[in-house]
C-alpha cells in the first residue's frame, strides 16, 4: 500500500518546509500536550511565534519561541506570555486559543486578536504589547460563539475594522467570515457578512474563518482562509484564497474555488484532532518574495509552508470574481 504521503499533489502554490514540523511539544521547556495554531510576526530582526500551548488538563496558554530565520533554531521562552486570569477576566475560564498579531501603525504597537474560551462559549478578546515582553489585556469585544479574528492595520473613515467569524444557530453552514467597525477598539457596531460558507458538496461548505491576519499587496487584501468540511469520519480543515479591496475590504474581488493547501502528510493526518491544517500567523519576506505560512497540524505540532508571492497574487487574480 502506498504511503498517503505519497499522493501530494504537484505544483501546489504552497511548499512544505523539509524539516516539518518546525515546534513540537517534545522540545517544549515545560510540561505540555501540544502546540500548534501560532500567532506570527516579525519583530527587531526576528520572528516572533506567539503559540498556542495546551495544558495536561485541555486548557491553552501562549507562549513565545523567537527564530533569526523564521525556520530553525527556534528558542523558546520556559513561561507563558499571556495566560489565562478567569480571576480577571472571567471570559478566559477555560483558556485562550489561536492568537492572529496585527501591527497598528497608528498606535505604533501590536494587536493580539485571540479567542477566549468563556462559560458560554469561545469569544473574540484582545491584547496589545509593543514589545512582546508586556501586555495589556483589553477583554473581550465579541460576545459568543465567535473566533477567528484579525483587525486591520489602520482605520477606514476613522474606524478601526476587525474580521471576523461569528457562529449563527438557526442554519447550516455554520459560519460566515463578518467585518465590524470601531472608533476606539472597544465598542464595536456595523456588524457585516463579507464571504460566505458555501453549501452542499463544497470543501467549504461547513464554515469558513480566516487564517492569519490579512495580508496587504499592491492587489488587495490577500486572505488565505480555512473552510471546513464535515465527512463521515470527521472535520477536513484545509486553505482558500480571497481578494478584498484595499480601499473598501467589504468587497470582495475574488476567490478561489478550490483549496490551495490541506491534510496530506502523515503530521496534518494524525494527531489530537486528524487532517487539520489551521494557520494563524504568516511572514511575508519581501526580499524573497516568499510568504511563510505558519499553520498547526492536526491540533498537535506547527508547521510551516512556503509560497511565492507572486505565484499567489497571480493565481488569485485569475480565480472567479467575488
Ligand atoms: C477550530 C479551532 C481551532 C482548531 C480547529 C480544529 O474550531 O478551535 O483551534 O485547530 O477547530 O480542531
Amino acid at each position: 500500500m502506498k504511503d498517503p504521503t505519497e499522493y501530494v499533489v504537484t505544483s501546489e502554490l504552497f511548499s512544505r518546509y523539509e524539516k516539518n514540523p518546525i515546534l513540537t511539544s517534545a522540545e517544549w521547556p515545560y510540561r505540555a500536550n501540544a502546540v500548534f495554531n501560532a500567532g506570527a510576526t516579525r519583530f527587531k530582526d526576528e520572528t516572533i511565534l506567539l503559540v498556542r500551548v495546551e495544558n495536561m488538563s485541555g486548557f491553552s496558554h501562549l507562549t513565545i519561541a523567537r527564530s533569526k530565520d523564521g525556520k530553525t533554531n527556534w528558542k523558546i521562552n520556559d513561561h507563558p506570555a499571556l495566560e489565562p486570569q478567569p480571576d480577571i477576566h472571567p471570559e478566559e475560564i477555560w483558556g485562550i486559543e489561536d492568537p492572529r498579531i496585527m501591527y497598528l501603525k497608528e498606535k505604533k504597537e501590536y494587536a493580539i486578536t485571540y479567542t477566549a474560551y468563556s462559560y458560554g462559549g469561545p469569544l473574540v478578546s484582545l491584547a496589545t504589547t509593543e514589545d512582546f515582553q508586556h501586555f495589556n489585556k483589553m477583554g473581550s469585544i465579541m460576545p459568543p460563539e465567535d473566533k477567528d479574528a484579525s483587525l486591520l492595520p489602520y482605520k477606514f473613515n476613522d474606524r478601526w475594522a476587525l474580521i471576523h467569524r461569528p457562529v449563527p444557530i438557526y442554519r447550516a453552514p455554520s459560519g460566515h467570515i463578518w467585518i465590524s467597525y470601531s472608533p476606539d477598539l472597544k465598542h464595536w457596531g456595523d456588524h457585516k457578512i463579507i464571504l460566505k460558507a458555501r453549501e452542499g458538496g463544497w470543501w467549504d461548505a461547513d464554515k469558513i474563518g480566516i487564517g492569519p491576519p490579512p495580508i496587504e499587496t499592491d492587489e488587495g487584501w490577500l486572505i488565505i482562509y480555512h473552510g471546513v468540511k464535515r465527512t463521515a469520519s470527521g472535520s477536513l480543515y484545509r486553505l482558500g484564497l480571497v481578494l478584498l479591496d484595499l480601499e473598501n475590504p467589504e468587497k470582495v474581488l475574488h476567490r478561489s474555488n478550490e483549496w490551495v493547501f490541506g491534510p496530506r502528510m502523515i503530521y496534518e493526518r494524525i494527531g489530537d484532532v486528524p487532517s487539520v491544517t489551521f494557520p494563524c500567523g504568516a511572514v511575508l519576506d519581501k526580499t524573497r518574495n516568499e510568504l511563510l505560512l505558519y499553520y498547526g497540524a492536526a491540533d498537535t505540532s506547527i508547521c510551516l509552508a512556503i509560497g511565492k508571492i507572486d505565484d499567489i497574487l497571480e493565481y488569485i487574480l485569475l480565480c472567479p470574481r467575488g
